[in-house]
């Protein structure tokens, strides 16, 4: 769909939401023929949406469950949302997106055939889960770039929270819900960028939350363990929005991280690039560094694999 499209659809909703307002008006306030009103409103009616149309005009009564339109309508962020029931990694397709020079876009899909966790490892995501990838170009060196995967982690962690689940974060970026046997993992992050020596070309951070607790890996777990509902539509838009405002105000999201963290003050052992730290997890430093007190004092680790441990 090219843009203007989309925006008069995004319109034509806004306008019919709550009360009824005829075909000539809509034709006259968004400066398009009646007959393109038409056929706004038919394409509407088949992504979902229930329109009514009587002598009084059109007016919505219904909005489907989940899909790209439903998202976007009600979004409260400049992002277009592009939907797939099926694909293999919406990652894949938000760098596809990027390359072609795309920004503010964010990729969702019902289900993943091809879902991909840090190292190319896999990432499965059955369908009726949370699977999306939000492509932005953030003006900001690529040494900053970590800030922006907490964002992603303190959204979804407060989402997550709103939902009614009780989830903390593991640094880096992996949402976990502590139960009687043990820290299940709920959510995992992958964010993959593109940049020049001082400035980030785009970022694309890719989210995904189980929903279902079937179809996962051995000590993961989905919201519907811990929550009765689930309403993706509304679920994915405060994400979003959560994450548009935080990306741009990195001293809050250090605040908010350390709040969610499960990780500080935890027994950790740290698989870097470089060897294992191990020591107890003292803080999180701009933009984005554990720092793990060991034995031979204060180690600053900036990227790996990262375990709790019980305390010694
Ligand atoms: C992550 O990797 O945790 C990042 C996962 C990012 C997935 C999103 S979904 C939307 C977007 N599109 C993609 O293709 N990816 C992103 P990592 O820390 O490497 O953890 C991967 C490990 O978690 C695997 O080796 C499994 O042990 C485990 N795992 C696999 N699927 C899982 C799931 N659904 N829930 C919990 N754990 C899982």
């Amino acid at each position: 769909m090219n843009e203007t499209v989309q925006s008069t659809r995004r319109s034509v909703l806004d306008i019919i939401a709550n009360e009824p307002v005829s075909g000539p008006e809509l034709a006259t306030r968004l400066g398009v023929s009646r007959a393109a009103i038409w056929k706004h409103v038919e394409a509407l009616r088949e992504a979902g949406f229930e329109v009514e149309s009587d002598d009084t005009g059109y007016q919505l009564s219904g909005i489907p469950d989940y899909g790209g339109s439903a998202i976007e309508f009600g979004l409260d962020a400049s992002y277009d949302v592009e939907y797939h029931d099926s694909i293999p990694s919406t990652n894949a397709r938000a760098r596809e997106l990027a390359a072609e020079g795309e920004t503010d876009v964010v990729v969702v899909a019902n289900e993943q055939t091809g879902g991909r966790g840090r190292l190319d490892r896999e990432w499965a995501s059955p369908p009726g889960g949370l699977w999306l990838s939000v492509l932005c170009r953030p003006d900001i060196p690529p040494a900053h770039a970590p800030v922006v995967t907490l964002a992603a982690a303190v959204a979804a962690t407060e989402t997550v929270r709103e939902a009614g689940v009780d989830a903390r974060i593991k640094w880096p970026n992996d949402l976990l819900v502590p139960s009687e046997d043990g820290e299940k993992k709920l959510a995992g992050i992958l964010t993959e960028m593109e940049g020049e020596a001082d400035r980030v070309s785009w970022v694309v951070v890719g989210i995904g939350i189980n929903v279902r607790a079937e179809g996962l890996p051995e000590g993961a777990t989905g919201l519907l363990a811990h929550t009765d509902d689930v309403n993706r539509r509304i679920f994915v838009q405060r994400l979003v929005e959560r994450f548009e405002a935080l990306r741009n105000d990195p001293e809050r999201v250090l605040v908010a991280w350390r709040e969610q963290a499960l990780t500080l003050g935890r027994r950790v052992r740290v698989q870097t690039g470089g060897g294992i730290v191990v020591g107890r997890a003292l803080d999180v430093e701009f933009p984005g560094t554990l720092v793990v007190e060991t034995a031979d004092g204060p180690v600053r680790v900036h990227a790996g694999d990262c375990e709790h441990l019980r305390p010694a």
